[in-house]
């Protein structure tokens, strides 16, 4: 039997403000952990420009490419917020979204946000590295800031199974933070992205100590190499569709 909730009880929020390199001495190198789990909807909301745009805009470019018994996946999933775009970007396809993040604590959370929503479309979690999970029967494929967290040697092969697992039509969509070819600009896309987090409420400390963290596990490329890779994969259309300072998006098609 099931016991009446009590209402003086207070709830546990479903997601915390991002304070975790509010303290002077954080020097390690970053990692997706239970702390950045309870926090990380804040965190990518008041650290990433655009990202509050791109969501949306993946449920559009999914409705677009998504193909009737497709899967969809979305790789680096965190808590969801590309795997729910899609899932009701799908419509009434007939469509299994498969999300995969290689971190317990994000996948573990994602679930909870997957069960608050009630789309029809099934969707499967994995706890799993994306280099190891099969794919296969693709029409849309979401890497939404999350290459960039690969080795580089690993990323062309990691392209081109999901090219090989692309049926004809199908895309993948792919956000990155890119690195400039010249050097005034990116620092001048560097200053207007901290001016972007000082806007949203983080301080200098909070924005130097982040800033080295992760400089340790998330490494840029310029456009022209992003460009370049995903032809080598086989993708025969590559299109910025959004660019907000160094964030950018970029749609590969697969043709028929
Ligand atoms: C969003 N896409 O909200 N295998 C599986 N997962 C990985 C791997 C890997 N090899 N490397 C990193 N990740 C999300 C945001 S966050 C981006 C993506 C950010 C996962 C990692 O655990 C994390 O959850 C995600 O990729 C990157 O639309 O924090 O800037």
């Amino acid at each position: 039997m099931s016991r009446p909730s009590n209402p003086d009880r207070p709830k546990a929020p479903l997601f915390e403000t991002d304070r975790l390199y509010s303290q002077a001495g954080s020097d390690d190198a970053f990692r997706f952990d239970a702390a950045v789990a309870r926090v990380f909807p804040d965190m990518i909301r008041r650290s990433v420009p655009g990202y509050t745009t791109i969501i949306p805009m993946i449920g559009i470019i999914t409705d677009r490419f998504a193909q009737n018994g497709s899967h969809c996946y979305d790789l680096g999933c965190s808590l969801g917020a590309s795997t729910l775009a899609m899932r009701h970007g799908v419509g009434d396809r007939d469509c299994r979204i498969i999300g995969v993040d290689n971190a317990s604590d994000m996948i573990e959370r994602c679930q909870h946000f997957i069960a608050l929503d009630d789309h029809p479309a099934p969707v499967s979690l994995h706890c799993d590295d994306i280099l190891d999970t099969p794919l296969s029967d693709a029409s849309v494929t979401t890497l939404n800031f999350t290459l960039q967290f690969v080795e580089p040697d690993e990323r062309l092969p990691l392209l081109r199974r999901i090219f090989e697992a692309t049926r004809p039509g199908g895309a993948l969509i792919l956000s990155e933070k890119i690195r400039a070819e010249d050097e005034a600009e990116q620092q001048l896309q560097t200053d207007l992205h901290h001016d972007f987090k000082r806007a949203n409420g983080y301080s200098d400390l909070e924005i130097s100590q982040k800033r080295s963290a992760l400089e340790q596990v998330l490494i840029p490329e310029t456009l022209a190499t992003h460009r370049e890779r995903l032809e080598q994969a086989g993708f025969d259309t590559v299109i910025v569709w959004y660019q907000c300072f160094s964030f950018i998006s970029l749609l590969a098609v697969r043709s028929q």
